[in-house]
């Protein structure tokens, strides 16, 4: 694989975000992912190369570890902003289509829930893989998911729930989502969810982590 592309990965992996940034301190002083993306830019590396073969690599590889308690909540959110201070530079290909999303996800927290550390890691994770996220934020109903499938192509909704109470909620929205569009994937998770549970309310997937869920978006839509 390319040098640089290799080094992109290892600075999304340890959370090295550019030349100013002190963290980790052994890279001090080192180019971070924003200066590796320019250059791989300007060495005309193609943009869908510097997300798939670098970016994605990196942020894959802190989502494994993560799930194996190998790093910890800190780790993954430094990792996830070098991976969005390159992403910076690649909008542009996004937006004239050079550069492709795997797919769309709606991510919310839901009606009467205001946790949203764990959904935000879970994007992040889903994002570094390679799809679109559409975060509704928190205390989202089946309406503002029902709108959100409307008005971007989506193919997944992830649901995500800290109370026992608020988990309930989680039947109500599969159920009017699964009623309007049954070809829409939902995936749930939070700490008071079980399998059970997700079974239970008619939901395709819990996973306990955001790789388990971006595991799944990438094997059933491969
Ligand atoms: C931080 C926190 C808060 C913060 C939330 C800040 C924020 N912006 O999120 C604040 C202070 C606001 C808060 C408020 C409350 N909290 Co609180 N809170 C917590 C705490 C300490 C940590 C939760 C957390 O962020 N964990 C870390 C993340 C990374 O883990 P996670 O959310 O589980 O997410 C991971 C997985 O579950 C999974 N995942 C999560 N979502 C999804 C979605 C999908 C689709 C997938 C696939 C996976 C997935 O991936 C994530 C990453 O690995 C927990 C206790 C604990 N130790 O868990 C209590 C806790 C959840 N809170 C609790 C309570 C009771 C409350 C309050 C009702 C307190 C009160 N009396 O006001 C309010 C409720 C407010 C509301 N309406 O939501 C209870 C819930 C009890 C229960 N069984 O229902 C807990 C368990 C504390 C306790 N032991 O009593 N809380």
């Amino acid at each position: 694989m390319n040098e640089l592309l290799e080094k992109l990965a290892v600075c999304v992996e340890r959370g090295k975000i550019n030349v100013q940034s002190p963290y980790p301190p052994d890279m001090k002083g080192q180019d971070g992912a924003y200066e590796i993306t320019k250059k791989a830019l300007e060495e005309g590396i193609n943009p869908q190369d510097i997300l798939n073969n670098g970016l994605m690599v990196g942020m894959g590889k802190i989502g494994v570890k993560f799930r194996d308690n190998k790093v910890f909540v800190p780790d993954v959110l430094i990792a996830a902003k070098a991976m969005k201070s390159a992403m910076e530079l690649l909008k542009p290909y996004f937006q004239s289509g050079q550069v492709k999303h795997k797919g769309s996800i709606v991510l919310g927290t839901v009606t009467g829930d205001l946790h949203d550390i764990g959904k935000n890691i879970v994007s992040m994770v889903i994002e570094g893989g390679g799809w679109n996220v559409i975060d509704l934020g928190v205390d989202a109903g089946a309406d503002k998911f029902l709108n959100a499938i409307k008005e971007h192509k989506v193919k997944a909704v992830g649901l995500s729930a800290l109370l026992t109470t608020t988990m309930q909620n989680m039947e109500t929205i599969t159920k009017n989502i699964k009623e309007v569009f049954p070809e829409i994937k939902v995936l749930v998770g939070g700490a008071p969810l079980t399998n059970d549970f997700a079974n239970k309310i008619g939901a395709d997937l819990y996973a306990p982590d955001p790789q388990g869920a971006l595991d799944y978006l990438n094997t059933v839509f491969a």
